[in-house]
């Protein structure tokens, strides 16, 4: 049995301190080390990657770069220091000093909470596996592997807190962590988005702006946690969640930026004569992936989402600094349904409504990623906007789930619906056509045709840097 060591498993926990969580690691590292090399990087596991690791949670010490094998990587249990003297400070509870134990009467919940974060992380390495062989350029590979490995630090920060405070439930749960796999047909992920396929880097890029994004706010109303050592694990994750997007919107961005190129060059302005990737192709793949990380916020109305604001479990983003009334007693929020063929609104009382307040942040937050992207096509002269869908359109979960409307949210017949999808969301057509754009390109300081390079690399160094050593 491998023995786990406070060098081998950088920690602020005290690991060497308590044996019997010692032990528990000891017997799930290994399982997660064949899951890793059976469901992780496809083809790449030999390699020198330049990679950041957590070693700390000083400033800048999560900040450690270096080249590394991934199945070497040192993935770490980092919590945020504690904060003495700390208070619950939402729901029924305000006042009671946070808990350092899980509340018997709350442990349902939490796990529930625990395992379905965690269940996010692995999935989304099993859906990138095998994008690796595709990359455009070094430093997109080893942006993929940066985001990779750290989702797998993810996953051992939800093993910790299952381990170390569920007993043997925990110990069950961080074995069928590693037994469910994304997109199977008998044991599938989760929750929705982390089924669909990640089959190139339009959908990477994607998937890292608006499905991390959802780990934002998801990670953020956890962080404020009346359970302390999920609030602390989640801020300390939300300080790699920022790379992860960074990778989404400037991937979209370098897109963008070079299909405006290859329209200026091109005298029908068609970006696919010059082997890009045009503008309504990626508006689709926006349709596709905002509609399905919506999706991840849960139910309009959820009594899940009401009963873990009372209990002080999941607050509301920035809980702490943005409200004033922390009771969400007594008070409503509008919520859209469909009756009798038309849309409604209906007040809801505030508790009821937090999944659709976390999204209204999360919709924000992506309407100024887009608006940068709008920038730059605006800057290139060609005149084009990329736009938000409907939060109705295209939705599997909540009021609208199953209800056919077009982009902008205006109610459809079947028939209209099924002939204009392929104008909506990706064709098998758009799927070939990207498929037969993604040609590795591997060697340092080169890109494929269809994307821009960065405008700087990573940690201080060049775009040319050998960011990805491959064996010799
Ligand atoms: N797919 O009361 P409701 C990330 C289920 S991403 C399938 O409306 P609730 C990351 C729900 O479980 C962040 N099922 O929902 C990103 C419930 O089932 P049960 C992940 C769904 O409970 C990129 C039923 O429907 N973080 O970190 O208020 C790479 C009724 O639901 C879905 C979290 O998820 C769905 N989309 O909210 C790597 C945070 N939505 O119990 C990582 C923890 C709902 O009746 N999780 N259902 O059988 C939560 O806070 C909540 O579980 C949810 C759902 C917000 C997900």
């Amino acid at each position: 049995m491998t023995h786990i060591s406070d060098e081998r498993i950088p920690n602020n926990v005290d690991l060497g301190g308590d044996k019997r969580l010692q032990r528990a690691l000891e017997g799930w590292q290994p399982h997660f080390l064949d899951w890793w090399r059976q469901m992780g990087p496809d083809g790449f596991q030999a390699d020198d990657v330049y990679l950041r690791t957590a070693v700390s949670v000083e400033p800048g010490g999560w900040a450690h770069f270096d080249h590394v094998k991934m199945p070497d990587y040192r993935w770490g249990i980092f919590l945020e220091p504690k904060e003495e003297g700390r208070l619950l400070h939402f729901g029924d509870v305000i006042g009671q000093p946070v808990w350092d134990e899980v509340p018997g009467e709350l442990r349902n919940m939490l796990r529930r909470l625990i395992v379905t974060q965690g269940d996010t992380e692995p999935a989304s390495v099993e859906q990138q596996r095998l994008l690796g062989h595709t990359a455009p350029s070094m430093y997109d590979l080893r942006n993929l592997f940066q985001v990779n490995v750290e989702e797998g630090r993810h996953l051992w920060a939800m093993v910790y807190l299952l381990q170390r405070y569920f007993g043997r439930d925990g110990r069950e749960e961080a074995e069928e962590l590693l037994k469910r796999r994304s997109g199977d047909a008998d044991r599938p992920r989760i929750l929705g988005a982390f089924n669909e396929p990640t089959t190139h880097w339009l959908s990477f890029y994607m998937f890292t702006m608006f499905t991390d994004r959802d780990g934002k706010y998801q990670l953020s109303a956890l962080a404020e946690s009346g359970f302390d050592p999920l609030a602390r694990t989640c801020r300390f994750m939300l300080t790699e969640e920022a790379h992860h997007m960074f990778v989404g919107e400037t991937g979209v961005g370098r897109i963008v930026e070079r299909t405006c190129e290859l329209m200026k060059q091109d005298s029908n302005e068609d970006a696919r004569a010059g082997g890009g990737i045009d503008l309504a192709t990626i508006q689709k793949y926006i349709n596709l992936w905002y509609s399905v990380s919506l999706d991840l916020f849960g139910g309009e109305i959820s009594s899940n989402a009401a009963d873990a604001f009372a209990a002080g479990v999941k607050g509301r983003y920035k809980e702490a600094t943005r409200y004033q009334d922390h009771t969400g007693l007594g008070q409503t929020r509008p919520i859209e349904e469909v009756r009798d063929g038309r849309v409604v609104a209906a007040d809801v009382p505030l508790r009821n409504a937090m999944n659709e307040i976390l999204r209204d942040d999360y919709v924000e937050d992506c309407q100024r990623g887009v608006d940068r992207w709008n920038k730059a096509i605006r800057e290139s002269g060609v005149d084009f906007q990329l736009v938000l869908p409907s939060r109705r359109f295209h939705r599997a979960i909540g009021a609208f789930a199953g209800v056919a409307t077009d982009p902008s949210g205006r109610l459809v017949g079947p028939d209209e619906a099924s002939r204009r999808m392929a104008e909506w969301l990706p064709s098998a057509a758009d799927e070939a056509y990207l498929k037969s754009l993604m040609h590795p390109v591997h060697a340092p300081g080169k890109i494929a045709a269809w994307i821009a390079p960065p405008r700087r690399g990573i940690n201080g160094q060049a775009f040319e840097f050998e960011y990805v050593r491959r064996p010799s």
